[in-house]
């Protein structure tokens, strides 16, 4: 097979690189390692970032967003009886919107769904330091290659595009807890709220209007199955504000999974013609949303290079490409670890560092600089 760009993995960094390039006349083809229903069936990211729906609408994504997703000024913070809004409106001058992952990948898989190769397995990419690389993939027990003139790794934190550039730096930071997450089909409370409690922390979030998300923080160890519907329902309760814990509806849980915290950088994110996007590159903490956000932003940075490239032969973007993206990942990867210090509990911090916490947040809600400082972080930068 031959491509102009070959892509390794098609969640939503991936698909959204070929749709991008499709709409500029560059061909694609896109290995993605599971087969389409996985893809279509996880369960991940719910907040998008006002600059992410601007790019999805200027692009052709905007009908069924703005039709399904829900605006918000901003999120609460909760603790001790207080609480503050991080106002995102207010002081960014932009809201977000609670839109699901999922719906994205279906919206990218109902029109370039063809492009896709399922079931490709050990993809691996091959001379990135020449103008002919190509990628080798397994299907169906043969063996099968495709020549392109550039290769973007956008198979997220487990894939194997980061792992063939040479010398490539690595920074970070495990916590020592997961989030224990639910989906249910019951209405969700109007806004989402963070919750810091001596508990533990507690999210609660949405989807829609009949479908609710929440979160607990868990130790790592726990399992879905340590934590039925009732006992889960009791704990968040206990964790978020009484008058709204008292809204919550509760019901059955039709999705449930643990899944561990992490804040990880890898640079730089290109070397040769091969150019990494999304969590191939990063990984941040859910606290602060911006996992999807900055695979949007990678793609935004991204396909505006390929693009100049094909149109008038200009490599300056190319090369600025890893600069330009982490600055914009640096920003999210020390916000989502600040919120995460912020929010969650860390008993081996001992009580020094839990009464730096409870001043921090007492700052948060005495200073309006700082709330509003906060806030323009949580709305993310400008692309
Ligand atoms: P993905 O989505 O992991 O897709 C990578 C794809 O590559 C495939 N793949 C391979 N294909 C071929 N060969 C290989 N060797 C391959 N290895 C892997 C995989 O099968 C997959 O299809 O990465 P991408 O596209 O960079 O997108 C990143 C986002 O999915 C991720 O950052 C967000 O989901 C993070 N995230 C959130 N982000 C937000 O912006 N807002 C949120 O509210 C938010 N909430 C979340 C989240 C992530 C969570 N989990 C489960 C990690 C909440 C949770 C609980
Ligand atoms: C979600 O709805 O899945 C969600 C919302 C906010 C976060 C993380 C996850 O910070």
């Amino acid at each position: 097979m031959k491509t102009q760009v070959a892509i390794i993995g098609g969640g939503p960094a991936g698909l959204m690189l070929s749709h991008v390039l499709h709409q500029a006349g560059i061909e694609s083809i896109v290995l993605e390692r599971q087969t389409r229903e996985y893809v279509l069936g996880r369960i991940r990211a719910g907040v998008l970032e006002w600059g992410t729906a601007e790019f999805l609408t200027t692009h052709g994504l905007g009908d069924r967003l703005h039709a399904e997703g829900h605006v918000h000024d901003g999120s609460y913070i909760a603790w001790r009886g207080q609480r503050v809004l991080m106002d995102c409106r207010k002081y960014a001058g932009r809201p977000f919107v609670a839109y699901g992952q999922t719906k994205i990948q279906e919206d990218l898989d109902a029109i370039r769904g063809d492009a896709v190769i399922e079931e490709a397995i050990d993809v691996l990419p091959h001379d990135i330091d020449t103008d002919h690389p190509y990628v080798t993939f397994e299907k169906d027990g043969e063996l099968h290659r495709v020549d392109s003139e550039f290769v973007a790794g956008c198979d997220g934190f487990h894939g194997v595009s980061r792992t063939v550039i040479p010398g490539i730096a690595e920074y970070e930071r495990i916590y020592p807890f997961g989030w224990l997450g639910i989906l249910s089909e019951t209405p969700p409370l109007p806004d989402l709220m963070y919750a810091n409690h001596p508990r533990g922390f507690a999210l609660a979030s949405q989807r829609n209007p009949m479908l609710s998300r929440y979160y607990i923080q868990v130790p790592l160890e726990d399992t879905p199955e340590d934590w039925p519907d009732d006992k889960f329902w009791d704990e968040l309760k206990r964790r978020l504000p009484e008058e709204f814990a008292d809204q919550i509806v509760t019901g059955a849980s039709i999705e449930k999974s643990v899944a561990p915290l992490r804040s990880f950088v890898a640079e730089p994110m290109s070397h040769g013609r091969l150019y990494l996007a999304g969590d191939a590159a990063h990984i941040v903490p859910p606290t602060g949303a911006k996992g999807l956000n900055l695979a949007f932003s990678d793609v935004y940075y991204l396909s505006n290079a390929l693009i100049a490239y094909y149109q008038n032969g200009s490599t300056d973007l190319l090369d600025g490409y890893s600069e330009k993206a982490l600055y914009r990942v640096w920003h999210a990867v020390r916000f989502s670890w600040w919120l995460t210090e912020l929010l969650h509990r860390f008993p081996e911090k001992g009580d020094f560092g839990q009464r730096i916490q409870e001043s921090e947040l007492d700052y948060l809600a005495t200073s309006e600089n700082y709330l509003a400082a906060v806030s323009e972080q949580y709305a993310g930068i400008p692309l």
